[in-house]
């Protein structure tokens, strides 16, 4: 058995079959990791999404903020008629088989740790400051949310928005579940006082001076932790100590990034 991880896939589903042949995967010996943002700007969100599906025993994935999009259209008129449906996500939204992709999609997790390796697996990252114990606490909460219908509803209804920008523990209901889920699934940068930082998106030596990249907080607690993340297609296919950005930017043109994690 061996483990891959791939990067965002953003229904680049061409690309993604292509990665997997090369590599002679084998869903029913082998493990597929992925990054999250299954579905996107990519020309067959709908494909990738029934593919994944369909071998959704051999893999892992986590949720992205295109995921999060997507099911947040699903499950809201008002965010359909606000930001519009994309025709690529039109094909999921008036699939036969939708409930069954959806419902797979939205038990998804926000992280997922991989013991045997010492590993984590999320979208964008992990907070600087929390520890495992609490960013495993804090993802659970999101999920928690999500795993019920009437939850859904009101976490959906005020998911968006860039604040807070600051984790403190008293945070309570909407607003803490809107920073865990920024910082899960849309964090890159952040200010040297761990504030989220969501507006640029640039490669790091473009970056503002008052602006660190998430992993190069000081004393960041999960140091010591392997981390495999995407959403940074600017970031690119990038490894400094234990940390790995496998978004090496497929739905811009480039490859998809596949790595192998194990044996
Ligand atoms: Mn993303």
């Amino acid at each position: 058995m061996a483990i891959y991880a791939v990067g965002d896939v953003q229904g680049c589903f061409d690309d993604l079959r292509e990665k997997l042949d090369e590599c002679e995967f084998n869903p029913n010996k082998d493990k597929l990791y992925l990054t999250g943002d299954l579905v996107a700007r990519g020309p067959k969100s709908l494909k990738t999404l029934r593919y994944l599906f369909s071998i959704r025993d051999s893999i892992i994935t986590v949720l992205g903020n295109h995921d999060l999009h997507l099911l947040a259209l699903a499950h809201n008129k008002e965010h359909r008629r606000n930001f519009g449906v994309s025709e690529d996500f039109q094909k999921i939204l008036g699939a036969k088989d939708k409930i069954d992709l959806l419902e797979w999609l939205i038990h998804q997790p926000l992280m997922h740790y991989d013991l045997m390796q010492d590993t984590i697996l999320c979208h964008a990252g992990v907070y600087p400051l929390w520890s495992l114990k609490k960013a495993f606490k804090c993802a659970q909460e999101v999920e928690y949310a999500l795993s019920k219908e009437k939850k859904r509803q009101k976490y959906f209804a005020s998911m968006y928005g860039n604040q807070p920008n600051l984790w403190n523990e008293n945070l309570e209901g909407d607003e803490r579940l809107r920073f865990i889920t920024n910082a899960f699934t849309r964090m890159r940068y952040i200010s040297k006082t761990a504030r989220l930082d969501l507006k640029f998106k640039g490669q790091p030596r473009r970056k503002p001076r008052t602006l660190l990249a998430w992993f190069d907080y000081p004393n960041r607690k999960l140091s010591d932790t392997k981390i495999v993340f995407g959403h940074w297609a600017a970031l690119g296919h990038f490894k400094k100590d234990n940390i790995h950005c496998i978004d090496s930017g497929c739905v811009w043109g480039n490859e998809l990034t596949l790595i192998k994690l194990a044996d």
